[in-house]
Parts: structure tokens; C-alpha cells; sequence
């Protein structure tokens, strides 16, 4: 079959299964032609029309990375969730293998990944991708400290392994990411996720991976009976090895072994997501061979979700970013999912009426992958008659303020102008990077600053003295005086920039740029009429109303006095300069950039005189892709314009 006639026949296939919904093909048939394809497209990059069937496959590929044809599949594994489930599998096997026996081995919840070795070194790695196409991490592998270049044995080598965060490193991450202000991983798997698919390697080094290889792929002259004794070969050869795989006679010992694992008796310092049984034998392997997706000498045990009985001891309300007033359960501590949790969030208070939680109740918790366990139920037989009802509160817990529930939602919002659990929010963003952008001040800092009453308003910030700062917990002498040099810097910052810093409703960092050059000083657009301000490109009427209000309110008003007086600037001062290396060359932006915004992008971008535009035609100079771009990637290669990585464009701004 020549290559023409093998995508038709992926077409016809791919239109029976998807739009018919009646394949002919087994998708593992299916899967194994566009492998094929793959391979043999693989031979001609430059002649792949852009409408073969291969250029579906991958679509969960992440940008920047190129494609492997994994040479033996990653395969997956087929689950049991009950030790019956177990024994069934026992009794297929040993129907055809009677003298099988077991390995036993952790499932270690990360990503499998394929490492690539030439006479010993390290040539390629890939994430496993669907089984069978994964995508090149070679540059991100490599900065995986346990990975060996160079094996011990100059072989020609493929093993699979799971790449994972230790719990450790993972709390740690979590905490520097919330010091940073920014959103924290759900749980181990997530970050080492987003580490591994960094398009800049510096990164994923920074986060401190791990590996533990658990199989033997494929090798060049030698060969196993035994999958325990692969296990022991890629040990010596110097791979970091997965630490419990235990070689079991029969299923019960096998069962025993799990238990064991569950119990949590190896301390390991990373999450499992369950346990899994594989027949030792490679002969017996392959005569019990592979369904479609899974082979059939081997399983994976989920362990049920742990479950754990503890007390609430109080509930408490927490004003969250936006005003939200969410309830929050103080639990009696209670180690479970390998951590000791005190802390449960409620939601709202239907949340609470629904699955009727009292304080002083005992409650079952669960913790399934994630850092915050969930109240599952209550346990009304402990229940002694002195529980209390848990009602919301009227009023703010911080500032006081009345709180209201809007018509038709579940929020319940402070309504305080003062509060200073919003205040922290609206300080944070005053000092963000789109916005003033004065380092060193997290949520750490401005809390102290906000207790010790330090600062009450944004503009405060520029009334702080060094003795204050100084004496404040986790600042040095260096961090304080950075901290002063950076509030200082800022006040020569750009309009656009300082009406961003406010916070007005609406108005972002691109909006905050569009007023700044149509109104040049803040007085010109403190004073701008909502006609004025509605017949703006860009700006809508709810936001010129915003705009309005916020310049209504006398406090705000009084701040931005203080601002004044502390000499922040308030003129466009056309720090876009004269460098206009990119006059008349438009720009397109699409996914997450790793050392900018899209609005900081768009900024650099604009002020060197070139164009940002929203969307890709044959008149788009460059397409400046992050991770996880989308269809406009697509629609550049397609138009044949020029793509720009990360580093692409620092280059072109240096
Ligand atoms: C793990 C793990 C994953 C090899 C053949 C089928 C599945 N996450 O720790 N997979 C396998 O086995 C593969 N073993 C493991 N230990």
C-alpha cells in the first residue's frame, strides 16, 4: 500500500468511527495504521499535506515539542477496584500459565515517560503521549537530576519510567508559588505535569523532578526471562529503580503485599495511585498477550479513596479575594492521604444545610488526590445533642460591613469599602507586574503591613519609612532596601500602568494603555465624561460607568491625592521611546508566554512601534506562540508566517 492509499484508507476509517459511529476497525487496528503513516510521513516532513489524517493525531500534543513514534507502545492498565476483581484476574492467568508468578511494584502517580539510550547514552526522551506518539522532552529529561546520561554498559536501551514531584518538593513549590502570587498545583502529578511540558528547560530544573523506571521497553542483543531480573539489569546499568516491587508466588501473597503497600508501611515519599500485579514470566507473558489498549498479564489495584472519621471543632469564615465570605471547617487533626489536615472548605452555606453539618460533629473525610480533603457525610449517630448550627454572619468578619447574597447566586459578599481583607486583594494588584510592579511585596509583607496597621490605602505604600519596613518578620536589611528602591522606581512609571494599579472595575492592563494615550494625564481622564469614555475603541459602557463610580467615591479620590503628593507620576510619559524596531510589523500572541503576560507581550511589542492584532491573516509578520497555543498556531503554519518562540523574541528585543 503506498502512502496516498494508506490515508484514505485512515480517512475512510476515521469518517466510519467519528461520523458514522460505526468503525469497522478495532482502534487499536486503527492505531497501528496511523503509526505507519507516521513512520513513513516521518521519512518526507516536507511533503505532508496539511489535510492527512495524521495531522489529527497529537492534538493533545503541547506546542513547541516534536513528535516520537514511540518503537513499543507505553501501554496502559487495566483496573481492579476489589481483591474479587483480583482473583479473577489470578484465575485467567493461571488458566493458561498455571506455574505464573507475581510482581508486585507501586503505581507511582506521575507521567510515564520513554527513555531513549544509544551505546549507553542518553539519546531521546518522550512523554508517553496516547501510547504510541508521545512528544520529545529530551532537554527537560535531561535536567531530571536521577536520569543517567550515560549508562553503566554501553547499550542500546529503552525503559520506561514514571516521572513524579516528591511530596516535599511539591509543598515547597506551593508555598514560593503563593508567596509569588501565583496559583498554586492541585497536587504533585499536576505540577510535575506542567514542569515537564516547559518549552524553557531552565524551568523544569528548577523544579526538582524525580524518576523511578519500572519497565524494560525494548533492548538490543540480550535478552530477559524474567521481568524481575530486567528490574535488577536496569539497577546495575544505573537507573533509579521503582522501590517496592516485590516478587510474589501467588495472588494471596500478592494481596499481602498490597495491603501492605495501602497501609502506607513503606513511608514513601511520594503519592501512589494504587499498586500494580504483573506476571513475571516473559514467556508466560507472551502467551497471554495484549487486548487493544492494556496487556493481559498485568493489573492495576485502586486503592479505595482513604477515608477518615474526625471532629469539627469550629467553623470560621475566610473574605476571600473578590468579597466572597466562604465557611470554612477546623477540624481535629487527622493524617490521611499521607499528610495531616486540620482544614476542610464548606463552600457556601448550602453546601453546609445540604449534607447537614453542625459544629461539633464528627464527620468522614476523603482525600482523593487533591490537597484539601472533602466532607463526605456525617456520622449522626455520634451526635450527643450539643451541636451547634453553623449560621453565616450578617456582617463582615473583618471590616464589619453588612454582607449581602445577590438574588439567584450562593455567594455571600462583604459589602465594605474599607475591608481590609479586600484591601490586601486591591494591594496586591496595585503592586502586580502589569500594574506598578514593585518587587518584593507578597502576601507575607502586606498582611504584616495591614495588621501593624502600617498601611491602610495603596498609596500608603509610599509613605512607608525603612525603619518600619526593616523591622518587619522575613525582611532583611537588603530586602527592605530593595523594597524602598522599588517603590521609588515606581513612581516614574507610565500612566497606563497607574491606571491599571487602581483597580477600577473592568479596566485592565490593554484598557489601562488605551486611556493612558487617549487622555495623557489622569486629570484629563479623571475628569472624562461618559461619553467621552464610551465612544473609546474598546470601551464598553459598563466600563465607562465603572470608571465614573470609582471617580465618584470620595475615598478614592483622597488616595489618589496621596499618590499625587508622593510624586507618582501621572503623565504618559511616552516611555514607548523612539526605538521603533518594529514599525509597521504586526503581531499576533497566542498561548501562555513563560517570561511575560500577553499584556506585557503586547507592551514590549507596542512600544517599539509594532502592532498587536487578535487574529491571523496573510498581513500577520510573527506569531509569538506560549504553551498550549491554540487553532492560531495552527492557522500561521497553515499561511506559512513566521513563528517566534520565547526566545525568539528576547533575542529580537535585546
Ligand atoms: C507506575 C507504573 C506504571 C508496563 C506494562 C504495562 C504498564 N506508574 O508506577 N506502569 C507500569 O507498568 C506498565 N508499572 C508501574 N509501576
Amino acid at each position: 500500500m503506498d502512502i496516498n492509499e494508506l490515508r484514505d484508507l485512515l480517512r475512510h476509517h476515521s469518517y466510519l468511527y467519528y461520523v458514522k459511529d460505526a468503525p469497522e476497525i478495532t482502534d487499536y487496528e486503527y492505531d497501528m495504521l496511523m503509526r505507519e503513516l507516521l513512520k513513513m510521513e516521518a521519512e518526507h516532513p516536507d511533503e505532508v499535506p496539511p489535510d492527512s489524517p495524521s495531522k489529527r493525531v497529537g492534538g493533545e500534543s503541547a506546542l513547541g515539542f516534536d513528535k516520537v513514534v514511540h518503537g513499543v507502545p507505553l501501554q496502559s492498565l487495566t483496573d481492579a477496584f476489589s481483591y474479587q476483581e483480583l482473583l479473577d484476574f489470578d484465575k485467567r492467568v493461571k488458566n493458561e500459565c498455571p506455574d505464573a508468578e507475581y510482581v508486585v511494584e507501586v503505581k507511582i502517580d506521575g507521567l510515564s515517560v520513554s527513555l531513549e539510550y544509544t551505546d549507553g547514552v542518553f539519546t531521546r526522551g518522550a512523554t508517553r503521549g496516547d501510547g504510541l506518539i508521545g512528544e520529545d522532552v529530551t532537554q527537560n529529561l535531561k535536567t531530571v537530576g536521577s536520569i543517567p546520561l550515560r549508562l553503566k554498559e554501553p547499550v542500546t536501551i529503552t525503559v520506561r519510567g514514571e516521572v513524579y514531584m516528591p511530596r516535599k518538593t511539591f509543598y515547597a513549590l506551593n508555598e514560593q508559588r503563593e508567596e509569588d502570587g501565583e496559583a498554586p498545583f492541585k497536587n504533585p502529578r499536576n505540577a510535575a505535569a506542567g514542569s515537564l511540558r516547559q518549552l524553557d528547560s531552565k524551568i523544569t530544573a528548577k523544579r526538582n523532578l524525580d524518576i523511578l523506571v519500572f519497565n524494560l521497553q525494548s533492548i538490543k542483543d540480550k535478552t530477559f526471562k524474567r521481568h524481575s531480573e530486567s528490574l535488577d539489569y536496569m539497577d546495575e546499568l544505573g537507573f533509579k529503580m521503582v522501590p517496592v516491587r516485590k516478587l510474589c508466588k501467588t495472588m494471596d501473597e500478592a494481596i499481602k503485599e498490597i495491603e501492605k503497600i495501602g497501609k502506607g508501611e513503606y513511608n514513601l515519599p511520594f503519592d501512589i495511585d494504587g499498586a500494580v500485579i504483573k506476571v513475571d514470566g516473559i514467556a508466560h507473558r507472551e502467551k497471554l498477550g495484549t487486548t487493544s489498549k492494556a496487556p493481559r498479564w498485568a493489573v492495576a489495584y485502586k486503592y479505595p479513596p482513604e477515608r477518615k472519621e474526625t471532629k469539627i471543632l469550629n467553623i470560621f469564615v475566610q473574605v476571600g479575594r473578590t468579597g466572597v465570605l466562604t465557611p470554612n471547617a477546623v477540624m481535629e487533626p487527622v493524617f490521611i492521604g499521607g499528610t495531616t489536615v486540620s482544614r476542610a472548605t464548606l463552600h457556601n452555606i448550602d453546601y453546609i444545610r445540604q449534607k447537614d453539618i453542625k459544629i461539633g460533629d464528627t464527620v468522614v473525610i476523603q482525600k482523593a488526590g487533591e490537597i484539601i480533603p472533602e466532607i463526605v457525610s456525617v456520622n449522626k449517630e455520634k451526635r450527643c445533642g450539643s451541636e451547634e448550627i453553623f449560621y453565616m454572619p450578617d456582617h463582615c468578619p473583618v471590616c464589619k460591613a453588612r454582607v449581602t447574597r445577590p438574588e439567584g447566586e450562593v455567594a455571600v459578599r462583604c459589602t465594605g469599602n474599607e475591608c481590609p481583607a479586600q484591601l490586601a486583594r486591591n494591594i496586591e494588584h496595585f503592586v502586580s507586574r502589569d500594574a506598578m510592579d514593585i518587587a518584593g511585596l507578597g502576601p507575607a509583607i502586606v498582611n504584616q503591613l495591614l495588621d501593624k496597621q502600617l498601611i491602610k490605602s495603596t498609596s500608603d505604600l509610599y509613605y512607608l519609612k525603612a525603619e518600619e519596613v526593616i523591622k518587619l518578620d522575613k525582611m532583611g536589611e537588603k530586602s527592605a532596601t530593595n523594597l524602598m528602591e522599588a517603590l521609588e522606581n515606581s513612581k516614574k512609571n507610565d500612566l497606563s500602568k497607574l491606571i491599571y494599579a487602581l483597580g477600577i472595575r473592568q479596566v485592565g492592563a490593554r484598557a489601562g494603555k488605551t486611556l493612558a494615550k487617549r487622555f495623557k494625564t489622569l486629570d484629563n481622564f479623571m475628569s472624562a465624561s461618559f461619553e467621552q469614555l464610551s465612544s473609546i475603541d474598546d470601551i464598553g459602557p459598563v466600563t465607562a460607568q465603572n470608571i465614573i463610580d470609582y471617580f465618584a467615591e470620595p475615598q478614592n479620590i483622597e488616595n489618589i491625592g496621596r499618590l499625587l503628593e508622593a510624586g507618582v507620576n501621572t503623565k504618559l510619559t511616552g516611555q514607548e521611546g523612539n526605538d521603533l524596531r518594529f514599525k509597521d510589523l504586526t503581531f499576533v500572541l497566542t498561548g501562555t508566554l513563560e517570561s511575560y503576560t500577553r499584556d506585557e507581550a503586547s507592551a514590549i511589542i507596542e512600544s517599539f512601534g509594532g502592532k498587536v492584532s487578535s487574529s491571523v491573516s496573510k498581513k500577520t509578520d510573527y506569531v509569538l506562540y506560549g504553551e498550549a497555543a491554540g487553532s492560531k498556531l495552527d492557522k500561521a503554519r497553515d499561511l506559512e508566517v513566521k513563528l517566534l518562540m520565547q526566545e525568539d523574541f528576547n533575542e529580537m528585543i535585546k
